[in-house]
């Protein structure tokens, strides 16, 4: 274990010591800028400007620790799920949940940064995970409205970028994708279930939908004008689209999934626009902030979780890493 701590203080003073645009080779930069404009994908071993490192590796290592962190959510409803069937799906579901975790740390990892190093910063606070995954999920019809609307908020996102320049993020999107829109798909049958129940059940659905209707908004990021990160993200082609133009998308295809099965969007600014578009009301960004910051209602439970999780697993690894040791030594 000393050995990885060292490792990772190594790869903390990397970062404090990042060069910065102006200090790269002018002409390494633009050749980049050149590769990238042409559509072609960087790849693990392609030169590249720190910052454009950095960049890539907190997304990605921000969206694998949302999937991992994402699993608490659900899994708090595995033993009360109402049927077999729901209860073999929402496990399959959180197990993808769990590979889509390990896909994407193994696809950071081609940056040169362990993946202990990740969740050592996601401990620290120094490492951020989705926003929506800082509410609770209070009854059965919250699975629905998680896999409908995390999911297909994540979804708008994700096939977006597919596209992304990085070579193993865009690869690891691809597959992950396709299992996100089961995703979507088990919490969408939910909702409709729920819909053609009881008076009760219709209630809990539609309460639901009022308390996560606007964290999956948020989900989206700050407005563009807002969103630090968008300049570079776009310049490099790390993001396709923008915060804003995805949580647009996310909306219009949204709405009619409601009012389809008698749902009612909880925002009474919401109209259809001539142009097809929903203008939508204004999203709640000092909660959004707050939530961030790591006062929503469950930040603290949720990290505290994965601490204990991790310090519960630690014997695993050790076993695994003397177990290498041994076959280094054995060859
Ligand atoms: N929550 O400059 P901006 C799933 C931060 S899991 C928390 O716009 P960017 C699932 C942002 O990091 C799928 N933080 O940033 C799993 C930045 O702070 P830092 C999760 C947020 O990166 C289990 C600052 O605010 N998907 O589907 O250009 C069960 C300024 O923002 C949030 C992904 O992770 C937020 N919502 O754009 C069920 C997608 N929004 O880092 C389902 C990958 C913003 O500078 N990530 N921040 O300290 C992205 O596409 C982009 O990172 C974002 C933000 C659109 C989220």
């Amino acid at each position: 274990m000393e050995k990885r701590t060292i490792f990772a203080a190594l790869q903390d003073n990397y970062y404090r010591l990042m060069k910065t645009l102006e200090e790269e080779d002018q002409g390494k930069l633009k050749a980049f800028q050149e590769k990238i404009d042409r559509g072609e994908k960087i790849e693990p071993k392609d030169w590249m400007p720190d910052k454009y490192r950095h960049h890539v590796a907190r997304q990605m290592s921000q969206h694998a620790h949302s999937e991992v962190i994402g699993m608490q959510p659900e899994g708090n409803w595995l033993s009360r799920s109402p049927s077999l069937r729901a209860k073999k799906i929402l496990l399959a579901k959180i197990q993808d949940e769990a590979g889509h975790g390990l896909y994407l740390y193994s696809a950071a990892e081609t940056l040169g940064i362990s993946r202990d190093q990740f969740i050592q910063w996601l401990h620290e606070g120094k490492a951020k995970y989705s926003s929506i995954f800082n509410y609770p999920t209070l009854n059965w019809s919250d699975m629905g409205a998680v896999g409908w609307l995390v999911d297909g908020a994540a979804i708008v996102n994700q096939v977006s970028l597919q596209a992304t320049s990085f070579g193993p993020y865009s690869r690891a999107m691809v597959r992950i994708c396709k299992e996100e829109s089961f995703h979507q798909r088990q919490g969408y049958e939910i909702m409709a279930q729920m819909m053609k129940g009881t008076a009760e059940q219709q209630a809990m659905a539609q309460d639901s939908l009022n308390r996560l209707w606007w964290p999956s908004l948020m989900m989206f990021g700050p407005h563009d004008k807002d969103s630090p990160n968008t300049g570079h993200a776009l310049k490099w082609r790390i993001k396709k689209e923008t915060n804003d133009e995805l949580r647009q998308k996310f909306i219009d295809k949204t709405v009619a999934q409601a009012e389809l099965i008698g749902l009612t969007i909880p925002d009474p600014d919401l109209k259809l626009m001539p142009d097809g578009h929903y203008q939508f009301g204004e999203i709640n960004w000092e909660e959004f902030y707050n939530v961030i910051k790591g006062n929503g209602p469950c930040n603290k439970q949720r990290l505290a979780h994965h601490i204990k999780a991790h310090e519960d697993g630690a014997w695993v690894r050790e076993a695994a890493m003397a177990y290498a040791d041994k076959q280094v030594i054995k060859n």
